[in-house]
């Protein structure tokens, strides 16, 4: 094995800041007198669409929001995994379920790496997956609608970060535990870390919407499972997954899980896998885990689903091979041919390119340099292709433009390192600021990139916008990579730490669009299709308002007869079927959010009033000139009252 000496990590540390300090005051001078160009290319006119749908990850947000490029303007937060006051996202009866795990109602998460769905190894505008990271869990979101659809649990992981990253077909999405724990969970001492924690790989069924579940998972060593990525072309069948603490150290693991020179790239044969389920050559878990669905108009329910096909490497041969590298590697990421398999090793000071067809060779010769839990660990010089020298410090993720060329972000100097994926070169590099973890070109980890862009998305702020205070937006910066020169253009805030993105061509997207929701496609079990069909009805303390909505007025609109100790619940139906006319409700004293409802929708929000008097509701979404008079009353008697049931539909 070679090793790094200090030496050499001193020398490349100081070639990389003179080559980055050279780089910056070259660049300082071509940034002042290119800022016309740099503001043509990202101007797009009033009117006017981006090309590309950025679909960025909310990070501890818990949400995506979608932003159009060149431009850098936000069109959507998506609610995924946390509640969202702006639509009602989780507080609404409809969306609640979404948010259900079997540790409870969970109303916030961290969200991490949006990934499109694929066709043959490239994007196809259909879904965009996300990971809650806190409580494991992977969301599919309908690019039809810009909802989420889908959000399933994965049992027996902690810190679902190595997720969801895509096979060629969308067959699944691949998933890995962070911190490693107990499998089964137990009452054991952490001091047991090393015989007794483990980590599990889990492949997830993505390719049938409403029916995402576990397909198989993988039992593997007690390491940290970092990032993943899937093979296209001729390595499509494998899932590639970084690894760090390889110490399986358990405290202050900032020092004790960097001891080795090498941690492992997990190279996992999911064919085999297939194989070994279809062979019974797996142990049956009894876990139980969730999938909540919501349809469009729907109600989301929550399903229990239970079992888990684990597979363990020494039962089924050829299942993961372990290739080293160095060092505490974050990123990895396969090239576009699906040949080139790169590491990216936090602490590393050269970016190790394997090749996947030597990995197959030294497989078949079993170039191993030992095992590990009974997974066999290749030989570093049997498999690596080449080593990037100078590729910044910090290395962490690499994209590629689809012209040879590959894109690695370095974190600790802050920079883009540009790359020749033939010479293992560098041939290019620009400062970004500051800080840069994720980058992101459209299609830049697919076997079609789009080659225009490249979004750096940074962790450290600073200084780049007006101050607010301690707490400032993370920042994106977006650099044209259509030329052999890298040139900044853009800097722009996002909603939450930047983890990852994916873009895509908007013309891949638009057609498809969902505009309205058809009244007549409604099965809403409470859905109001018509004004004449507006109603009140009590159901012993439960009351059920079925209420329309439409320019500018909602029927019923004047309700007595609710008493202190009902449970009044508002379901409204929007009857508009128009695009962009949606309805907002709001009640006085309601413990919830408003409701925010789309043409053709039912959106339900429950009230408990709790005194006597008359409260007004209105519409909270400026729908009309005579917005401000669309509002009713509801008359609250004492718990004992006769006041009977009575309201007005305006006939
Ligand atoms: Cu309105």
């Amino acid at each position: 094995m070679k090793r790094i000496s200090i030496n050499r990590i001193i020398v490349g540390v100081a070639a990389t800041l003179l080559i980055g300090a050279l780089a910056t005051s070259c660049r300082t001078a071509t940034d002042q007198s290119g800022h016309a160009d740099a503001a043509q290319a990202v101007y797009v006119p009033p009117g006017s669409y981006d090309e590309f749908y950025s679909f960025m990850s909310g990070g501890f947000s818990g949400q995506v929001t979608v932003m159009g490029l060149p431009s850098g303007r936000l069109l959507k937060t998506i609610p995924v995994f946390s509640q969202h006051a702006e639509n009602g996202w989780g507080y609404d009866e409809e969306t609640k379920a979404m948010l259900n795990t079997s540790y409870g109602f969970v109303p916030w998460d961290d969200s991490h790496h949006p990934q499109l769905s694929q066709t043959n190894g490239v994007p196809d505008g259909r879904w965009l997956f996300i990971n809650g990271n806190n409580t494991p869990r992977i969301a599919r979101i309908d690019l039809k609608s810009f909802e989420t659809a889908e959000i399933v649990e994965i049992p027996l992981s902690a810190g679902n970060h190595a997720s969801p990253f895509i096979t060629e077909n969308s067959e699944y999405v691949v998933a890995a535990t962070r911190f490693s724990v107990p499998i089964p969970q137990r009452d054991i001492s952490i001091s047991e870390y090393k015989e007794q924690f483990k980590g599990t790989i889990s492949f997830v069924r993505a390719d049938r919407p409403g029916e995402m579940e576990v397909a198989f998972q993988i039992m593997v060593p007690g390491y940290d499972y970092d990032l993943s990525t899937a093979g296209t072309g001729p390595s499509h069948g494998w899932a590639f997954l970084s690894t760090y603490n390889v110490e399986q150290a358990n405290t202050l693991k900032e020092v004790n899980a960097s001891q080795r020179d090498k941690d492992f790239i997990a190279a996992v044969n999911w064919k085999r896998a297939e194989e070994c389920v279809e062979a019974g050559n797996f142990e049956e878990w009894d876990v139980t885990y969730l999938r909540n669905v919501k349809p469009h108009q729907g109600i989301a329910t929550t399903t229990t689903l239970s079992g888990s096909k684990m597979l363990q490497p020494a039962d089924c041969d050829g299942l993961v091979y372990f290739l080293p590298t160095p060092k505490s590697p974050h990123g990895v990421d396969v090239d576009p041919t699906g040949e080139f398999i790169v590491g990216g090793g936090k602490l590393a000071t050269v970016l190790p390119v394997h090749s996947f067809t030597k990995m197959l060779k030294a497989i078949e010769d079993k170039e191993f340099e030992g095992m590990a839990d009974g997974i066999p660990v290749l030989k570093y010089d049997a498999i690596i292709a080449g080593e990037v020298e100078n590729a910044g410090l910090g290395p962490l993720h690499t994209q590629f433009d689809g012209r040879g060329s590959a894109y690695t972000t370095a974190f600790l100097s802050s920079e883009i390192v540009k790359w020749d994926i033939e010479t293992f070169t560098v041939v290019d590099r620009i400062p970004v600021y500051y800080s840069v973890g994720h980058l992101m070109i459209p299609g830049g980890d697919s076997r079609q990139p789009a080659g225009k862009y490249l979004v750096a998305l940074n962790k450290i702020t600073k200084d780049r916008y007006l101050p607010t205070g301690p707490e400032l937006a993370h920042s994106a910066q977006l650099i044209d990579i259509s030329g052999d020169k890298m040139k900044m253009l853009l800097d722009f805030p996002t909603m939450g730490e930047p983890h990852y993105a994916q873009a895509i061509a908007a013309d891949l997207v638009t057609p498809d669009q969902i505009k309205i929701y058809r009244l007549e496609e409604n099965e809403h079990p409470y859905a109001t299709l018509s004004e004449a069909d507006a109603r009140v009805v009590r159901e012993g303390t439960d009351v059920h308002v079925y209420m329309t909505s439409i320019r500018s007025h909602f029927a019923p609109d004047n309700i007595e007869g609710i008493r202190v100790g009902d449970t009044v619940y508002f379901h409204v139906t929007n009857l508009e079927q128009d695009w962009d006319v949606p309805h907002g409700f709001a009640m006085l004293g309601a413990n919830a959010s408003e409701l925010l409802i789309m043409p053709g929708d039912t959106r339900t929000l429950v009230w408990k009033p709790t005194a006597v008097g008359v409260y007004p509701f209105y519409c909270t979404d400026f729908c009309s000139a005579l917005h401000q008079e669309m509002q009713g009353y509801i008359r609250v008697s004492d718990a004992g009252s006769n006041v009977p049931i009575s309201f007005h539909t305006g006939g």
